[in-house]
């Protein structure tokens, strides 16, 4: 206990106690996770001296973009000058290396030493070293986070980090067709998903209420179909170069975007804008409800397959990622024949362009191509239909709705969002294994992870920020972390340490009683 002690006043002295490092690990126990870190890594064993970037210290890169992201969060909050090398022979105080990570960490694992000498993160790819860089933030003191000089000391605890994901897929999705967000809202956000680890942006970026993408082949699209939003304001569209850019920050953040046309429901916003697609060629008005369920295209037009190519020829050329998500849900005002029919077509021209779909797992009831994933978003933990893909190599994206939607309130004084699915409180985000939660599709056949937000209620950043915020870390958690590192007490502790990182940064969030935030944050 004496030594437990004398390592807990240690750590308070250089002002890691408050962020919890190493406050309950066993007295004399090598291994211990960093308190402080989220998502859990594989492992993390304490040991060695701790490490204090000095103002002299420097930074050495074999990867620019990474190193320039790390000297760039550094030299903001510590004020030092910090200089970069990238592709120097001899390490600096802080040295990001393409070499010598254990084969374990595959293409987006990391291996963190930090020892008083400094501190050495190693991977096979720059993905490994982006995350690895993340964990590092998260050891340092909260303030490291702050856009202004902050006095320090920027110490990290000694030990070792082996850390690789548990799933490729660990998504979010943002809904910008109810409400609009802009191009620096959507980076905002890819900053705040980037700092756990999410690798897929998924965007939402047509429904009845708004087009929010440039077609140029059916201009119309974006600059009618966009001009409004649920509630009735102003709307908006990303042009393809606004599209192209958010891609661009994405990519630097190590994440792919997942551009979804919702079809054929929720497609008010585009029958408005052209009435030739429309079964009695009579264009409805436009819809700033929210009702789901009302629109569909007409399956039976050979102009409505036109239409489909053009649109994905022109977003399958601007996207580099894999997927185009094609919606699929809620297509009640298209029957089961024409729904078939629909989806079997839709996949072939999303095919033609390049890329593997994904679909709400309603896309299920259709027989599916093998490279197209479903996206699970059900509140019952069997579903016929999806163990049926799954039996067949389909692989699937959970996100059940009353576990992973973050747009559901957390209890019923939530002033934003809904409660079709149920209240999310952060433990029941946390509180369920994607890899064994639906009957009949476990282990391979889960791809990973996403946190939809829809935005029916929420209209700021801020209110992204509240929802997303701390139950997107719980579901980051679940898509990284092995589950033998699944413990919820431990969990919360790790999540209260992530409290004054987002005070420091500006994001609102949700105080959950569940979390014992530090005082102050
Ligand atoms: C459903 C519906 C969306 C709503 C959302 C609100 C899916 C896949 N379709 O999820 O249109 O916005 O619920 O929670």
């Amino acid at each position: 206990m004496r030594i437990r002690h004398t390592l807990i006043t240690l750590l308070a002295a250089i002002g890691l106690v408050g962020a919890g490092v190493l406050a309950d690990a066993a007295p004399a126990a090598a291994a211990a996770l960093p308190n402080t870190v989220v998502p859990a890594p594989v492992s993390a064993v304490a040991g060695g001296s701790a490490f204090t970037l000095a103002p002299a210290a420097t930074l050495t890169s074999d990867d620019a973009g990474v190193g320039t992201y790390l000297a760039g969060v550094l030299r903001a909050s510590t004020g030092y000058a910090l200089p970069l090398t990238v592709g120097a022979t001899t390490p600096g105080s802080i040295a990001l290396e393409l070499s010598g990570a254990p084969g374990s960490t595959g293409p987006e694992g990391y291996q963190l030493t930090s020892g008083a000498s400094g501190v050495v993160i190693q991977a096979q790819q720059p993905a490994g070293l982006f995350h690895g860089v993340q964990t590092l933030l998260q050891m340092l003191p909260s303030d490291v986070m702050s856009a202004t000089v902050r006095p320090g000391p920027w110490t990290v605890p000694g030990g070792t980090v082996l850390d690789y994901p548990r799933f490729s897929y660990r998504g979010a999705m943002l809904d910008v067709a109810r409400h609009f967000f802009t191009v620096a809202q959507v980076e905002r956000y890819i900053d705040e998903l980037a700092l756990y680890k999410v690798n897929y942006l998924h965007l939402h970026l047509s429904d009845d209420q708004g087009w929010r993408i440039a077609v140029n082949s059916w201009p119309n699209l974006a600059t009618y179909g966009g001009s409004t939003e649920v509630g009735g304001g102003a709307g908006g569209f990303y042009t393809q170069a606004d599209y192209t850019a958010i891609v661009a920050y994405a990519s630097s953040r190590f994440m792919t975007v997942v551009p979804e046309i919702d079809m054929p429901g929720h497609t008010n916003a585009a029958l408005a804008s052209y009435a030739p697609l429309n079964c009695n060629g009579v264009a409805p008005p436009l819809y700033t409800g929210t009702n789901v369920g009302f629109s569909s295209l007409c399956v039976s037009l050979p102009l409505t397959y036109t239409f489909i190519d053009q649109v994905v020829g022109e977003l399958a050329a601007l996207t580099p990622g894999p997927y185009l998500h094609i919606g699929g849900d809620e297509a009640s005002s298209t029957s089961a024949s024409d729904y078939t029919s629909f989806i079997g077509q839709v996949q072939q021209i999303v095919a033609a362009h390049g890329k593997a779909a994904v679909g709400w797992h309603d896309v299920t009831k259709a027989p599916l191509q093998p490279s197209t994933v479903a996206q699970f978003w059900g509140t019952t933990t069997t579903d016929t239909n999806v163990a049926a893909a799954a039996a067949n190599g389909t692989k699937v994206v959970m996100s059940p709705a009353n576990k992973a939607y973050l747009d559901m309130k957390y209890t019923h004084k939530t002033k934003l969002g809904q409660t079709w699915a149920g209240l999310i409180e952060v433990n029941t985000a946390y509180g369920w294994d994607p890899g064994a939660y639906l009957s009949g599709v476990t282990g391979s056949s889960v791809l990973g992870v996403e946190g939809p937000l829809w935005t029916e209620t929420i209209v700021t950043s801020a209110d992204i920020d509240t929802m997303a915020f701390p139950r997107l870390p719980a579901l980051a958690e679940l898509g990284w972390s092995p589950w033998s590192t699944h413990d919820v007490t431990a969990f919360d502790q790790r999540l209260a340490a992530q409290g004054p990182r987002w005070k420091a940064m500006g994001v609102s969030y949700y105080h959950s009683p569940q979390v014992p935030w530090p005082a102050g944050s």
